[in-house]
């Protein structure tokens, strides 16, 4: 199984269209186990950043290594192996919460199944579901809360032993009992693995190891929470609004 030990963007520049860059000159590493989290306004780059790493797209200019070789160079299959999404809006299939979970149910034990459930936070959510792990989920989950469906790709994250966690956390309102919940559920996830996320709510990001602010596609401030509040500047009046 391959190892992460680092990733790297070195001053990566992207557009979508050429001539309307989304991303300039946009620099962070994280070793293995730390946690960045990207900040920002909306339109900021924050999204972009997660589809490089995943190389739905290659970088107009820089480079993105991971452990220090560039990330054209992987094979794509092993850089999917190594990586979980976790998104608001997850790809339920039209089969049962387990299958959902568990890519192959007949090989993960109890034991896993109780700890993976217990870790994500899913355990009330399958007392809740007439049949728990064996109930069927129709249209991919449309029977779900969208704060459900998050729990549920925590899970299949676990459960599949991802060392790269690529998070977008949801942006739709979620009551503070499920954010609580959700919380707790991606506190497991990321403890030990490296991780890049983009938070929506600054209390997600406040503990990670690396704070990036972006503004227009630049790395305008970067920082763990402590020096970006003492600097007073964008990461700052952010928490003041
Ligand atoms: N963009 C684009 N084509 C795409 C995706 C995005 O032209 N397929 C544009 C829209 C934005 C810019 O790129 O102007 C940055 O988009 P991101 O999705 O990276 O922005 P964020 O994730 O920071 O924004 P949000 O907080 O709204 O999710
Ligand atoms: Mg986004």
């Amino acid at each position: 199984k391959d190892r992460l030990q680092s990733i790297a963007l070195e001053r990566v520049s992207f557009a979508y269209t050429p001539g309307e860059p989304v991303l300039r000159e946009v620099s962070f590493t994280a070793q293995q186990g730390q946690t960045v989290a990207l900040v920002g306004p909306t339109g900021a780059g924050k999204t972009s950043v997660l589809n490089l790493l995943q190389r739905f797209y290659d970088p107009d200019s820089g480079r993105i290594r991971i452990n220090g070789v560039d990330l054209r160079h992987w094979d794509i299959r092993r850089l999917r192996g190594m990586t979980a999404l976790v998104t608001q809006e997850p790809v339920l299939f039209s089969a049962t919460l387990r299958e959902n979970i568990f890519a192959r149910p007949d090989q993960a034990d109890e034991a896993t199944v109780t700890r993976i459930l217990q870790a994500a936070h899913c355990e009330a959510l399958v007392q809740r579901l007439p049949l728990g792990l064996d109930t069927h989920l129709e249209k991919g989950g449309a029977s779900l809360s969208s704060g459900e469906r998050q729990l549920i790709t925590i899970a299949r994250a676990l459960a599949r032993d991802a060392q790269l966690i690529l998070l977008d956390e949801a942006t739709s309102y979620i009551d503070s009992q499920t954010e609580a919940v959700i919380h707790k559920a991606l506190h497991n996830l990321i403890a030990g693995r490296t991780c890049v996320l983009v938070a929506h709510r600054l209390s997600t990001a406040r503990s990670a190891d690396r704070i990036l602010v972006l503004h227009q596609g630049r790395v305008a401030e970067a920082g763990d929470h402590r020096q970006l509040m003492e600097r007073r500047g964008l990461y700052w009046r952010l928490h003041r609004q």
